[in-house]
């Protein structure tokens, strides 16, 4: 979760007004013409798509029957100027970020079943997509800088077994975004075991925050299945027998300039988990 998101889900959490991605306030209400409301500014499959000439406004989403579209907004309202071929599964998130540090943005969005492409946002030509057989699942995807290189890159967890009918089993991988090849794959499996009334179900982490939790100068992987991973070294720093929560935000609460895991459980409540003291924070 990148910055912008962390803040607005922190005042979003206080009750104050969710400043749009951290620009211009006013930018989301087209000046008086059209009001967002709702949860649109929190949706994940949604955002803002800068163009070369800032007073053209432009949105790109997509959908769950597998398409991205690109909105225009013109003088009466939207108009859509492209849509995606079909990425033949739900469309999970969307992202606009420059990948490979060269300046310019490119889209990037996965689907539920494993599929990842890279969009130019001037001429919407394909960059680049994964092999349609490298994963079953991707559950949740992050996009950070955790390396040595300067580019970004896609932290994420997939399903990557082999046959539909095996377990799944779900690992964190590190593409990076300039050669967009896989830079790392975890050994181990890092489920989501959620226990209800009586029954365990299992699935992937279906959140994933990026921030140095532990105060020693290097980021960590904070999966809301309960793990901190030190993204470096790659080393188990907590494993939390209680996940955290379906959605997951970093603020430091005490001002000890280590940030705190602010989690959301059951769609609002808030608990608070110190990866220093190792527990929930009361
Ligand atoms: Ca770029
Ligand atoms: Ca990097
Ligand atoms: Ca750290
Ligand atoms: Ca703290």
């Amino acid at each position: 979760m990148n910055n912008r998101i962390q803040t607005g889900l922190l005042l979003l959490a206080l009750g104050m007004a969710v400043p749009a991605w951290g620009e211009d306030p006013n930018w989301l209400m087209w000046k008086g013409e059209v009001a967002f409301s709702g949860g649109l500014d929190e949706f994940r499959a949604m955002k803002i798509l800068p163009y070369k000439d800032p007073k053209q406004k432009r949105i790109v989403y997509g959908d769950m029957r597998g398409r991205l579209h690109i909105l225009q907004y013109l003088k009466n309202g939207f108009r859509e100027e492209w849509t995606s071929p079909n990425l033949k599964s739900a469309v999970m998130e969307v992202f606009v970020e420059d990948m490979d540090g060269d300046g310019r943005m490119e889209i990037v969005a996965y689907t539920e079943r494993g599929k990842i492409v890279f969009y130019d946002p001037e001429d919407y030509q394909l960059i680049w997509q994964n092999q349609e057989t490298d994963f079953k699942a991707i559950t949740t995807l992050k996009i950070d800088d955790v390396d040595d290189d300067p580019n970004k890159e896609l932290v994420f967890c997939a399903d990557n077994r082999a046959n539909e009918n095996d377990r799944p089993q779900y690992h964190l991988y590190i593409y990076d975004g300039k050669g967009r090849f896989q830079e790392w794959v975890s050994e181990q499996e890092y489920p989501l075991v959620q226990k209800s009334a009586s029954v365990a179900s299992s699935g992937g982490p279906t959140d994933l925050v990026i921030g140095d939790l532990d105060g020693d100068g290097e980021k960590d992987i904070v999966l809301n299945s309960g793990y901190v991973i030190d993204a470096r070294f790659k080393t188990v720093k907590w494993h939390s027998t209680e996940p955290f929560g379906e959605q997951m935000g970093l603020l430091d609460v005490d001002s000890d300039g280590i940030p705190e895991i602010i989690a959301q459980v059951s769609g609002r409540f808030l608990k608070v988990f110190s990866v220093v003291q190792r527990r929930e924070k009361l």
